[in-house]
């Protein structure tokens, strides 16, 4: 019997942080309420995300080429790989075989670079993994750097502000180390200390876009794994790309709205489990521009 995938699979590489939503408590609770069956290959298993002072880190390295080899002997078809915190260059070796064994021509493959934020490194990372990430974008049909890494993954110094022309400059250079769409998110904006940007390019249609949100100023660890499980999310269900970046961009402030009014320890991420279902519904107001 030939078996249809009547729900798309989304391979989710990620690690799982046991408190504080980021990775793969996000990633997965998102994909299901947009109709996609995650199948976690888990990268590593902590008690918590690293921007608590401490955390346990359990390095799932050795079991991934298990996991990946049992997929292989069923035959497992995914219509999108999309790959997030990696712990080491050797889990991004073993990454770049897997997306080369199981890519068919419909595959998306999105790789959310995961390296820093603020002009950091995130604790466990050095440059030999930027060397590595630098590379494995090469694998990505859509790429969504912050501005931190950004500037890793094109050696350049960090620095906030940017003009729309070196920003278009950026997206190009990244593109044409091969993936077809590249999202710079999280960009401030210099004269709007209110408001924060998110930049596209899409080699297809060779077309930069910008979408401008309003900014509260808070700091939610997992706003960036939020983010790429929507665009990956709205890409597969067939949302343009200017489309799928207002529904992201929409979504995280929702969050962010529901989540500011409380006392509350920002670090466990944004209250995901209040506005989840919004993503059920289509976009409400569309902000993108073409620039
Ligand atoms: O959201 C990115 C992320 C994912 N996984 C782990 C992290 C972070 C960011 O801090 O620490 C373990």
């Amino acid at each position: 019997m030939k078996c249809i995938n009547r729900v798309k699979k989304v391979a989710a590489v990620h690690d799982i942080s046991c408190m504080g939503r980021v990775s793969l408590t996000v990633v997965i609770p998102i994909l299901s309420t947009m109709g996609f069956q995650a199948c976690p290959l888990p990268t590593a298993v902590l008690s918590n995300h690293t921007q608590y002072p401490s955390f346990s880190f359990f390095d799932l390295t050795d079991e991934m080429p298990r996991i990946i080899e049992q997929w292989k002997e069923l035959d497992v078809q995914f219509d999108a790989i999309y790959t997030g915190y990696l712990g080491s260059p050797k889990q991004v070796r073993i990454v770049t075989n897997f997306i080369n064994d199981f890519r068919k021509e419909d595959t998306l493959v999105v790789i959310d670079p995961v390296l820093g934020d603020n002009g950091k490194l995130y604790t466990n990372f050095d440059m030999k993994m930027v060397k590595e990430m630098q590379k494995f974008i090469a694998s990505a049909d859509v790429i969504t750097p912050n501005m931190t890494e950004l500037c890793y993954l094109l050696d350049i110094p960090y620095q906030e502000h940017f003009t729309d022309k070196e920003l278009k400059k950026c997206l190009k250079q990244l593109s044409d180390k091969g993936p077809g769409i590249v999202v710079i998110t999280s960009v401030p904006v210099p004269e709007d200390p209110h408001k924060t940007s998110i930049y596209a390019y899409n080699r297809e249609g060779n077309k930069y876009w910008k979408i401008t949100c309003s900014y509260l100023p808070a700091h939610y660890p997992g706003t960036g794994d939020t983010f790429t499980s929507v665009v990956t999310g709205a890409l597969l269900q067939g949302d343009s790309l200017p489309v799928a970046l207002d529904r992201a961009a929409q979504f995280i402030l929702q969050g962010i709205r529901a989540t500011f009014g409380y006392e509350y320890d920002n670090r466990e991420g944004i209250l995901l489990e209040k506005v989840l279902h919004n993503l059920t519904i289509p976009v409400q107001t569309n902000s993108y521009e073409l620039i």
